[in-house]
């Protein structure tokens, strides 16, 4: 039985950072409140935004006053401070959260920047706009292909990326895999059976299909 804690969420993208810990706090069954920023105006880089964010960037979380922002660092917040509270993210074992630890640096080195760079150029939110430059596309895809043939050989190993249990280090493949995906940029679907299960875990599928609302599922 899952307990429940109130969380504000503040400034969230479905994709990105914003992704990540609308996921986790999904996951862990917390209620939360999203709360929008236009970039186009530039909301984001107002003073007032500022103060939370020094760097003018999102995600950032509002926890009764407490800020935190970096994705990632979120992230581990959320899971350290519910750590027992529906599925755990992070092993307890010390070598066993070395081998996440492991994951996710090989995640932000091998798969994020490629992936980043992908998602940026067909979304139209690289310097060029709508006019993706499909030689960068090809690039990006071609590194990122790389990196899916080593899971594939890691994968094969075990159930998921850092062992046989679902971490966070699979959880920081969706900042970008699924909008990649859904512009035509498939690295949801290749490789084996494992990869598959990482990239469509059901948590995902149902912030997917019932959208970022912030409610307890
Ligand atoms: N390392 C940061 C990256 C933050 C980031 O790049 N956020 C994007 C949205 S996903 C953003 O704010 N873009 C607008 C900008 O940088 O001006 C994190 O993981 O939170």
């Amino acid at each position: 039985m899952c307990q429940y804690g109130v969380k504000t969420l503040l400034a969230i993208l479905p994709s990105g950072g914003g992704a990540l810990v609308s996921f986790v706090l999904t996951e862990k069954k917390i209620p939360f409140e999203v709360v929008t920023i236009d970039l186009e105006a530039k909301e984001h880089k107002a003073p007032e935004f500022r103060a939370l964010h020094p760097f003018g960037q999102l995600p950032v979380l509002d926890e009764d006053g407490f800020i935190l922002y970096e994705a990632r660092a979120i992230c581990r917040y959320i899971e350290e401070k519910y750590a027992d509270q529906c599925t755990s993210l992070l092993p307890k074992g010390l070598k066993e959260r070395a081998l996440v630890e492991q994951a996710v640096s090989a995640e932000l080195a091998n798969f994020l920047p490629h992936a980043m760079k992908a998602a940026h150029e067909v979304t139209g939110q690289s310097p060029r706009g709508l006019n993706a430059d499909q030689t960068v596309v090809d690039e990006a895809v071609a590194a990122l292909a790389a990196t899916l043939d080593v899971y594939e050989v890691l994968l094969g190993k075990h159930r998921f990326i850092a062992g046989d249990e679902f971490t966070l280090a699979d959880v920081f493949h969706y900042a970008y895999a699924p909008l990649l995906a859904e512009n035509g940029v498939d690295v949801m679907t290749k490789n084996g059976p494992n990869w598959n299960e990482v990239i469509s875990y059901p948590t995902w599928r149902k912030l997917k299909a019932e959208g970022i609302k912030g409610t307890v599922i």
